[in-house]
């Protein structure tokens, strides 16, 4: 049985990621970190009986920015494959805290590595990366674009990559970088845009709000879903050879065709919700992503399943589920 070791397990990513590697039989232990309130609610159905003698999903506290705690729980678990999937994640967040991103998002990379490395292990290392490196580099975008952040989120990222290059290269570890683009669920953040269109699509549609603020409504994404795109990242880690690969779907669309799709959904007119309210707005902005994973496809065989449409409907018709079990 292989055993592997998800940072980011209670967020959209990790909670898919760990469904995915339990389906595979491995031992899975997750980083989780205290909270005043239950932040499980992802994981809480697949997570077994605590007092089962021997489960498969194992929880443990630690935290990105305590590398004592990293260095113990690597070193006690000695895992064969890690899914660096935590982090701040929130671009427009990252404005506000740039400090605490850059020390959690880039430096809590670099604590992973190092306790592989000092730890003397032959542990598989994924880094999730993101599209959002990019930033003002014109689409389409795949592994040669250049990276020009545009966040202090993105260049925590930026570091975050190449660290993880740099050790795959310097000390010969097994290291890949997943540079994913945009990717959703009906497990996404609600603050994040996607789900907070489609989650304000289900209230207005049940009578419960009638107004969503929103920002820049003319950005362009890459939009897939995150079930797939665990898929990717678990390909990546079974490979001869570590390497980097983007991962999309190679179709972009905007804030407006969202909202088309969503609102339109439930026989919405969103023109008539909306309100622009420049607090959403970000100090620089990307404006358009869309991702070429002509690579992914090649060498990991793998493809998006769930396209644009699919992906919305799915959020909303969820949303609408979750909104309608509250009254009920
Ligand atoms: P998410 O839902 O925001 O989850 C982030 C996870 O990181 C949560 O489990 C969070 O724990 C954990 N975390 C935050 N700060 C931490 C700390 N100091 N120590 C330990 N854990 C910490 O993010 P996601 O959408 O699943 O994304 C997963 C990863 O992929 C992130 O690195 C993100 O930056 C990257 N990425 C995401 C996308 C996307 O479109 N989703 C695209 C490209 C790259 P709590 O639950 O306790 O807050
Ligand atoms: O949903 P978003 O916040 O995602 P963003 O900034 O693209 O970042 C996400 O994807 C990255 C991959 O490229 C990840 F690395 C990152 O961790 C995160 O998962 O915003 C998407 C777009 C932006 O252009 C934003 O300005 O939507 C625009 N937007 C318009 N109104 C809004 C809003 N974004 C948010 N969050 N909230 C709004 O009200």
């Amino acid at each position: 049985m292989k055993t592997a070791l998800i940072t980011g397990i209670t967020g959209q990513d990790g909670s898919y990621m760990a469904e995915l590697l339990l389906a595979k039989d491995y031992l899975v232990h997750g980083i989780i970190r205290r909270s005043s309130s239950f932040n499980t609610e992802r994981i809480d159905h697949i997570y077994q009986d605590p007092h089962d003698p021997k489960p498969r999903l194992r929880l443990v506290y630690g935290d990105l920015n305590d590398a004592s705690s990293l260095n113990r729980i690597i070193r006690t678990i000695q895992p064969d494959e890690i899914y660096h999937l935590g982090a701040q994640s929130h671009v427009r967040v990252s404005f506000d805290v740039p400090e605490y991103t850059g020390e959690v998002t880039g430096l809590g990379t670099v604590r992973l590595l190092e306790a592989i490395r000092e730890a003397g292990l032959r542990t598989k290392f994924y880094n999730a990366s993101s599209s959002e490196m990019f930033g003002s580099a014109p689409p389409p975008q795949n592994e040669a674009t250049p990276f020009q952040p545009r966040s202090p989120y993105a260049a925590a990222k930026v570091y975050s990559h190449w660290m993880t290059v740099n050790y795959r290269d310097g000390y010969n570890l097994f290291a890949c970088n997943g540079i994913l683009f945009n990717h959703e669920s009906p497990r996404r953040g609600e603050t994040f845009v996607s789900r907070k269109v489609t989650k304000a699509a289900a209230k207005i549609k049940l009578g419960r709000q009638d107004k969503v603020f929103l920002g820049n409504l003319d950005a362009r994404r890459d939009w897939g879903y995150a079930g797939d795109y665990v898929e990717a990242i678990w390909r990546m880690m079974q490979q001869d050879k570590p390497d980097d690969y983007v991962i999309a779907t190679g179709e972009s669309h905007s804030v407006r065709d969202l909202l088309d799709e969503a609102f339109g959904h439930v026989d919405l007119d969103w023109k008539k919700h909306v309100e622009i309210d420049p607090r959403y707005y970000r100090p620089t902005e990307v404006d358009a992503l869309c991702g070429d994973a002509s690579k992914a496809a090649r060498q990991l065989d793998w493809r998006p399943r769930v396209g644009f449409k699919e992906l919305v409907r799915m959020m909303v018709d969820s949303d609408l589920k979750q909104e309608k079990a509250k009254s009920g």
